[in-house]
Formats: structure tokens, C-alpha cells, sequence
């Protein structure tokens, strides 16, 4: 199995995490997005949608959306809720994940501190943004409240796609603080077996560095 993935990316960050919890052996092959690699012929050979993460799981099989990768990877596993209405729930956060906050903490945290040389140019839309994902925000710290993990039947792919993004908020220019659920939740999927952090997410030879 290969995953394309780029560097800190939270998107790439969930299958990543996924295989890495469920003992899957895999290739990672960095593709540099700051650079624009996913748009090079040789990518969109691979991708013709020119975005990571993609998985090759064999030459018939391929997939982009780290959601989608993330239903794939659990399968028959324990990263699965077990019951029908439980694996309706999972998708239901994850659709929530994609929609109500990915489109509001990626950018403004692309622009706040992945690329802060931007940051005065686009602080109008970086307001915007962050404007945007606090009311996502206030929903998940809500439903984190009176709950261990995203399902009550215990950690799930429902977390790994909200951790994602949720977890580095502070990159964005939000504050934990404001969301003590959240806070406490982030603590709980840090503890889960087998658990990498983000920047863990670098070819094995870097790890020295
Ligand atoms: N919904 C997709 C988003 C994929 C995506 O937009 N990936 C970003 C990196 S996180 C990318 O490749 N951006 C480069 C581009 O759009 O050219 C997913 O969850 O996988």
C-alpha cells in the first residue's frame, strides 16, 4: 500500500494515523504541495484530481478524501463502530468535519502559520475563516462535553477525522481555551494505543533531523 502525503497536512495526517494504529504496513511518498508537486505530470498520473493524501492500495485500487480512506483502512477493524446507527453517526461527523470546519481551519491555518509571510495580506479572510470554524467549534465542544470520543461506543475513525485539524486549532490563531471539551478530548486521542503525533509524519531518514 502506498500513501502520497505532504507535510503537516491534516488531511494526510488521518490515514496516516489510521495505519500507523492498525499495525498496516505502508510506503509514504512526500509530495511537496508548497512547491506545487501535486500538479506536476507525473502526479496527476496518479491523481488526476492533483490533491493529497491519495492511497494506492494496489493497481486497481486507488482513493483520494482522507475520510473515505479513513472507512476503507477500518474495515472489519477496531477503528469501526460495531453497530449500523453508530456507523451512521461516524459518518456523520465526518461529513460535519469536511464541511463545517476543514474549509475554515486549513486555510486560515495555512495562512497564519504555515505560510505567515501571507499572514497581513489575507487577515481579512483569515477573520473570515476563523469566524467560520468557531461555530463548528462551539458544536463539537458541545457534543465533547459529556462524552470520552466522538462516538459513545469509544475511539473511532469519527476521531481521527476530527482530531485532524481540530487538535492544531491553535495554529489557526484560536485559542484551546475557550473550548475545555475539546481540550480534554485531544488529551484522550493522544492516549489511544499506537498513537503518532503530526509531525511524526516525515520520511523515517528525517526523523533524526
Ligand atoms: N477533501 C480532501 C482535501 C484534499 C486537499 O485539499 N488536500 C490539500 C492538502 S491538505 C492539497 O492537496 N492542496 C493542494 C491543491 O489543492 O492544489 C481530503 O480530505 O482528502
Amino acid at each position: 500500500m502506498k500513501l502520497y502525503a505532504c507535510l503537516g497536512s491534516g488531511n494526510s495526517y488521518k490515514p496516516w494515523l489510521a495505519l500507523h494504529q492498525l499495525g498496516q504496513a505502508f510506503d509514504l511518498i512526500l509530495i511537496d504541495v508548497l512547491q506545487g508537486e501535486q500538479k506536476s505530470h507525473a502526479f496527476l498520473k496518479i491523481n488526476p484530481l492533483g490533491v493529497v493524501p491519495f492511497l494506492e492500495i494496489d493497481a486497481d485500487k486507488r482513493m483520494g478524501e482522507s475520510n473515505a480512506m479513513l472507512w476503507y483502512l477500518a474495515h472489519d477493524s477496531v477503528l469501526m463502530p460495531a453497530s449500523r446507527a453508530e456507523q451512521a453517526e461516524a459518518l456523520q461527523w465526518m461529513f460535519f468535519e469536511q464541511s463545517k470546519l476543514e474549509p475554515f481551519l486549513s486555510p486560515a491555518r495555512l495562512f497564519t502559520t504555515i505560510l505567515p509571510d501571507h499572514r497581513q495580506e489575507r487577515a481579512g479572510d483569515i477573520m473570515g475563516w476563523q469566524a467560520g470554524a468557531k461555530a463548528g467549534l462551539a458544536r463539537l465542544d458541545a457534543h465533547l462535553g459529556h462524552r470520552d470520543f466522538m462516538l459513545r461506543s469509544g475511539y473511532s475513525i469519527a476521531d481521527i477525522a476530527l482530531f485532524g485539524y481540530v487538535h492544531v486549532l491553535e495554529e489557526a490563531g484560536l485559542s484551546m481555551a475557550h473550548y475545555p471539551g475539546i481540550a480534554r478530548w485531544v488529551a484522550r486521542v493522544e492516549n489511544t494505543d499506537g498513537f503518532r503525533p503530526l509531525v511524526d509524519l516525515r520520511q523515517p531518514q528525517d526523523e533524526a533531523a
